[in-house]
């Protein structure tokens, strides 16, 4: 665990670990003191540092090959099916030891959820999963809390997505956590934050609704629509990540843990926000790139559907290429993004609205997006998507190919780059998964298997956790870690 490493490196830098408040006060007592008689020895430079201590030495080995960025951290994931297990997916690719925590028998639903291959874990599981290690708890046996209060002591985060309340039950309170280990971080996802809905479970499309997506997304004379990217769970997955490295950031300095708090409808509306700014600008008048605006359709007092309306306030449409009549993904996103507006103009043959006051200007042209894209269509349909873009991005034209996820898992330069991967699986055999999304130099992410249900259950519990081979008889006896049958079986 993390705290072996920093002992060690105490003792090597011990000026490095001088927390802050000590070495201010230090410097608060030598002011305070009267001047000495003698003049003062020069003092040497003081040392460079980023406000937190100094930084070590730069690391002479070659980037990419001095471990991983959170090498050293421990985690107890308490998590299960999406938004918990994206959270800590992120963080074991970023290196740290990830200690999956299961019911025994029966694991993170997901393992057999949506599956694909009978008899092995589905992709549900695996794809959200790698890099972990898995051990089985009943955390509601005594001898399963003595496992979990050992975990606890030896790990630097637990990050939980339970219904609200649970962990609390299981008897693993703030208070309890913090007295056990006051450096552990505590982290949570959540459908709502503190307030009227906070005792609600809350699921991805719950999320998609209630933080303000769902009623901005889909057409003006449609229902509202949710996303099949998944902002809801994997959303708040990654903003919960952030919460803990920079927990962990502030730790060094304060020396505690603290709780971190993701709600899953914050989550939504933090990734919503432009929808929050267009509510505000209604008051102000219409909203006049939106397409309603130049169909003359009046604005009500919420912000309002949009279709394919580009959000950055540049018009932008998805129109059809050649083949669309048999393939659904046959389209490509254009934007009249105005910079490039000549340019737009010569590639579809229509010239003259370079200089025609009826289309030269922005403004000119929102009553006439409808015409515009229709004409700029006639254009697209003659090509494929990626003909379009090949024509486009030669004149800095942005455009965007509707990729289907087939055309995504073929894709080559994504392989190549490691965000699309393909993994081995003992019972599942070879299949895709999506990599890190997060590229960085100096640790460099590789993609390992998910754990089977309870894999490194006996590892843990020696290696991590220091139990002795009777302790363990003991605590296994107990049926702690194993499925009801067998505790039958023991009893
Ligand atoms: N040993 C013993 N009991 C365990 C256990 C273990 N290892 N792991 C979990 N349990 C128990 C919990 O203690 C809980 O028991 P109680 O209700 O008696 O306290 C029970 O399993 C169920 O846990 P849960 O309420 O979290 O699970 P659920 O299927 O009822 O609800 C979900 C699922 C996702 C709706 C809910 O967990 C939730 O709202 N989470 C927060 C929001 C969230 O993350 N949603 C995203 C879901 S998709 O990514």
């Amino acid at each position: 665990m993390a705290k072996k490493k920093q002992k060690a490196k105490a003792k090597s830098r011990p000026a490095a670990k001088k927390p802050a408040k000590k070495a201010a006060k230090a410097a608060m007592r030598k002011a305070a003191k009267p001047a000495a008689k003698k003049a003062a020895p020069k003092k040497a430079a003081p040392k460079k540092t980023n406000g937190n201590g100094a930084y070590p030495r730069p690391s002479s080995k070659p980037f990419g090959q001095d471990g991983k960025a959170l090498q050293g951290v421990r985690i107890l994931d308490f998590t299960h099916v999406q938004s918990g297990p994206t959270c800590t997916q992120l963080l074991a690719w970023f290196g740290a030891d990830v200690i999956k925590v299961e019911r025994p028998g029966v694991g993170d639903i997901t393992r057999g959820q949506l599956v694909d291959v009978k008899g092995a874990d589905s992709l549900y599981f695996t794809m959200l999963n790698h890099n972990k290690r898995s051990i089985t708890i009943d955390s509601k046996h005594p001898q399963g809390m003595r496992v979990l209060n050992a975990l606890i002591k030896s790990c630097d985060v637990l990050v939980e997505n339970f219904a609200p309340g649970a962990l609390d039950r299981m008897g693993l309170t703030w208070d309890y956590i913090h007295k056990l280990n006051p450096r552990m971080i505590v982290a949570s996802v959540k459908g709502f934050g503190p307030g009227p809905y906070e005792d609600c479970k809350v699921y991805e499309n719950v999320a998609q609704c209630a933080g303000g997506s769902a009623s901005t997304t889909g057409f003006r004379d449609g229902p509202p629509l949710v996303t099949g990217a998944q902002i809801g769970d994997s959303g708040t997955g990654l903003h919960l990540a952030l919460g803990i490295v920079t927990a962990l950031f502030q730790r060094n300095r304060t020396g505690r843990g603290q709780k971190v708090l993701c709600a899953m409808q914050d989550g939504v509306l933090n990734l919503s926000r432009v929808k929050l700014r267009d509510q505000q600008r209604l008051k102000h008048g219409p909203l006049t790139e939106y397409s309603q605006y130049g169909e003359g359709i009046p604005f009500g007092d919420a912000t309002p559907r949009a279709g394919n309306d580009s959000g950055g306030g540049q018009p932008g449409r998805i129109l059809k290429c050649k083949g669309w009549e048999t393939d659904p993904n046959a389209y490509i996103y254009f934007i009249t993004q105005a910079p490039v507006w000549g340019e737009i103009c010569d590639i579809i043959g229509e010239p003259t609205w370079k200089t025609d006051p009826e289309f030269a200007t922005p403004k000119a042209r929102l009553p006439k997006l409808n015409q515009i894209f229709e004409r700029i269509e006639q254009w697209t349909t003659t090509l494929t998507k990626f003909e379009v873009m090949n024509a486009c991005n030669a004149v800095d034209i942005p455009v965007g190919p509707i990729l289907s996820m087939k055309e995504i898992a073929e894709e080559k330069s994504l392989r190549d780059t490691g965000t699309v991967v393909e993994v081995d699986h003992p019972t599942r055999g070879k299949y895709l998964t999506v990599g890190n999304p997060i590229k960085m130099s100096d640790s460099i992410s590789e993609v390992k298997r998910s754990p089977l249900l309870g894999e490194h259950t006996d590892e843990i519990l020696s290696d991590v956790l220091g139990f002795k081979a009777a302790e363990i008889a003991e605590i296994k006896n107990s049926g702690a870690l194993s499925a009801p049958e067998k505790k039958e079986k023991a009893a």
